[in-house]
């Protein structure tokens, strides 16, 4: 699509209709997709990239795949500062001071990531999924990797990662092929939180009016 007189973002941004899209459930069959690379960063891609970060931060989560409000595109976005309200301000006082790649704060843009290095040494975090509500549990991943992407801008950029970054990126990266954390668990697990799930969202589609 060409809009050369009509600047989209411009646009989006004047009518302001940035939207909190529905975050799909591990009951969603579409979750499993395995999503498309991206041809290249257009201003669509930007209003999808803004869309899927108030997503996330309405819902408090850390991490969004495009996949998680049913677009299979490989997209994600991840804000570790957005964790809980409390430590908003005092993350704000820290500022843009030079901090490493890990520690820094504030969104965060991947299209078409790719993890071109992960360390031998793993570690164990209690994870958690805006698709999986409710449910939390240990998964083992490597400890750091190194991603390449391209940023908002469209650039390519490669990341050093470690810590909640390093997993939360990996987790994100899973529901691009189509992977949920609880694919990680036993299958006695994965099927316990699921049909728990399932009823919750039964039991809450037939309330009396
Ligand atoms: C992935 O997950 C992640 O169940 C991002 O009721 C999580 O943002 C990577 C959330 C942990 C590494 C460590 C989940 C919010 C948010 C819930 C999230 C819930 C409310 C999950
Ligand atoms: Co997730």
């Amino acid at each position: 699509m060409e809009l050369s007189w009509l600047d989209l973002k411009g646009l989006v941004a004047y009518l302001n209709i940035m939207a909190i899209r529905k975050i799909i459930t591990v009951t969603d069959r579409r979750l499993k997709t395995i999503s498309e690379p991206v041809d290249s960063v257009t201003d669509e891609t930007r209003v999808l990239l803004d869309d899927m970060l108030e997503t996330m931060y309405a819902a408090n989560g850390i991490g969004l795949a495009a996949i998680q409000i049913a677009v299979p595109q490989r997209i994600l976005v991840i804000d570790l500062s957005h964790r809980n309200d409390s430590t908003a301000e005092t993350e704000a006082e820290e500022g843009e001071s030079d901090q490493g790649n890990n520690d820094e704060t504030g969104p965060r843009y991947f299209v078409n990531p790719e993890i071109i290095w992960t360390s031998e040494e793993h570690n164990v975090y209690q994870e958690g999924c805006l698709s999986v509500p409710g449910f939390y549990d240990d998964v083992e991943r490597p400890k750091q990797c190194h991603v390449r992407y391209l940023d908002y801008h469209g650039k390519e950029q490669v990341l050093e990662c470690d810590g909640l970054l390093a997993t939360c990126i990996q987790h994100e990266m899973d529901h691009l092929n189509g992977i949920v954390f609880l694919d990680h668990l036993s299958r006695l697990k994965r099927d316990r939180i699921t049909k728990k799930i399932k009823k919750e969202e039964r039991d809450a589609a037939t309330v009396d009016h």
